[in-house]
């Protein structure tokens, strides 16, 4: 029997009650009469018979259907929502232990025909299209996994620094100072006074340290950067941590530590999902090698590319010596005019800072070091870069108030997702991406 949604609405808080989950049904289910509810992903008409393929958030389960069921299932557009009934059988099908022999079909909610992307992935869709969609984008398990894998890394991550004795806080993101320098800034009006979207919670993370320790943050940031790559949003997530009585070498163990067993356990908990990425041999690692900036340079001179000393790494250098070093590596004591005023430059060697950038290939995925703590120094740096002390007093007095050597880094929350389900493109892993073009959805 085929009912219309209204009729159907009435009884939708029973079935999402008992409804079972399309992996949740094997050998063991023979015989039982179950009810599912998902999305019509395939309907194979064959005139007296005919098979359908529904999904829900666990997979898809096969259904078999006659007589009068089958010419109502004609009426149902692919991607709509529908309650099946039916008793478990034996099947063969390959891909399947078991079937659903149909009894009962209600509509839910009607899916319009065509859709405007194809969410099997059988028609392929631009990129730019599928994230027009997104919503519907989600219902490819592919991409839809990609999702799955972000909110489990985040819990990882999260379990990660609480056994490191991190806290996790929220500071502004509406704030009247830049906090990376002023340049890649969103302004706009805040009741009369001049605002800005943060760029990252620097300032405020540093101050913390001295009455938690040790923090952590995962949060939007903002850039106003015109960047068109597959590396650079707008709107970014960035996982920051800063800890008092640290040194940029005990950071980077922790980095190390947090990459290391985030991949560990996600090969080991989350492997079926992983499996879909085939990425498993690149991104393996049990250590990350610490190469200093000057030994890039003779890296990059051997292999043709020269960069003076205190010239930054361009795209063609980091794609080099991505061929060197392959995975994970990180670039220490960068020169102290390429780190922003924050930074502590090496006592002997003050041409070096105390900073390190972690590198997946040519890929930028963490930036930290080892902060400069006292007020005085950090008020000459802010006017070596042409910074304005006195837009800074809030965050300057806090240093005399007993603030703790400290030292933290910031890591690219959504481009160590892309290395981890072996995407090329930052959008791919962003729900609602935000660039210079998109705005919308
Ligand atoms: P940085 O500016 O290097 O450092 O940012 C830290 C990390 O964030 C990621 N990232 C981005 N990801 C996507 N789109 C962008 N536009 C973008 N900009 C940065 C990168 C980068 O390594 N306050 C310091 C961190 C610190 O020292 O604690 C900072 O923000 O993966």
């Amino acid at each position: 029997m085929l009912l219309r949604s209204q009729e159907s609405n009435r009884l939708q808080h029973e079935y999402s009650m008992n409804r079972r989950f399309a992996s949740s049904i094997d050998k063991n289910h023979i015989g039982q009469n179950l009810t599912f509810i998902g999305w019509l992903e395939d309907f194979r008409d064959m005139g007296k018979i005919g098979f359908i393929s529904v999904r829900d958030m666990t997979g898809n389960f096969q259904g078999v259907l006659t007589g009068e069921l089958l010419s109502g299932l004609r009426e149902i557009p692919r991607q709509s929502v529908i309650v099946v009934n039916g008793t478990i059988q034996d099947t063969r099908a390959e891909n399947f232990q078991v079937e659903v022999r149909v009894e009962k079909v209600e509509l839910l909610s009607r899916a319009i025909n065509p859709l405007p992307i194809d969410p099997t992935g059988r028609v392929k869709s631009s990129l730019d299209n599928r994230l027009d969609s997104r919503a519907l984008d989600l219902r490819n398990f592919k991409i839809s996994n990609i999702f799955r894998t972000r909110s489990y890394v985040l819990h990882l991550i999260r379990k990660f620094l609480y056994s490191k004795m991190f806290v996790e806080v929220n500071t502004p993101k509406i704030i009247g100072t830049a906090t990376e320098g002023g340049a890649d800034l969103f302004g706009f009006e805040y009741f009369s006074k001049k605002a800005f979207l943060a760029q990252s919670p620097q300032l405020y993370k540093e101050q913390l340290t001295l009455g938690l320790e040790r923090v952590f943050e995962i949060s939007s940031y903002f850039r106003a950067e015109p960047s068109h790559t597959v590396r650079h949003l707008s709107e970014f997530v960035s996982v920051d941590l800063e800890a008092a009585f640290l040194q940029y070498g005990d950071i980077m163990d922790i980095v190390q530590d947090l990459i290391i067993s985030t991949i560990n356990d996600l090969y080991v908990h989350y492997d079926k999902q992983m499996a879909y990425f085939e990425n498993k041999q690149d991104i393996m690692v049990d250590k990350i090698p610490r190469i200093t900036y000057e030994k890039c340079l003779e890296d990059l001179k051997s292999l043709g590319e020269k960069i003076e000393f205190g010239d930054d790494l361009s795209d063609p250098a980091l794609k080099k010596l991505g061929e060197i070093y392959s995975k994970f590596y990180f670039i220490i004591d960068w020169p102290t005019k390429l780190k922003p005023f924050y930074i502590l430059e090496h006592d002997k060697k003050s041409e070096f800072s105390r900073s390190f950038d972690l590198q997946y290939g040519y890929l930028e995925i963490v930036s930290g070091g080892t902060r400069e703590h006292d007020s005085e120094r950090l008020k000459n740096k802010l006017l070596e870069k042409g910074l304005n002390p006195k837009s800074f007093s809030d965050h300057l007095q806090t240093f005399e108030w007993g603030m703790p050597p400290h030292s933290g880094c910031g890591l690219g929350f959504d481009r160590f997702i892309m290395i981890l389900t072996n995407s090329t493109n930052i959008r791919e892993v962003v729900l609602y991406p935000r660039d210079t073009e998109r705005l919308s959805p």
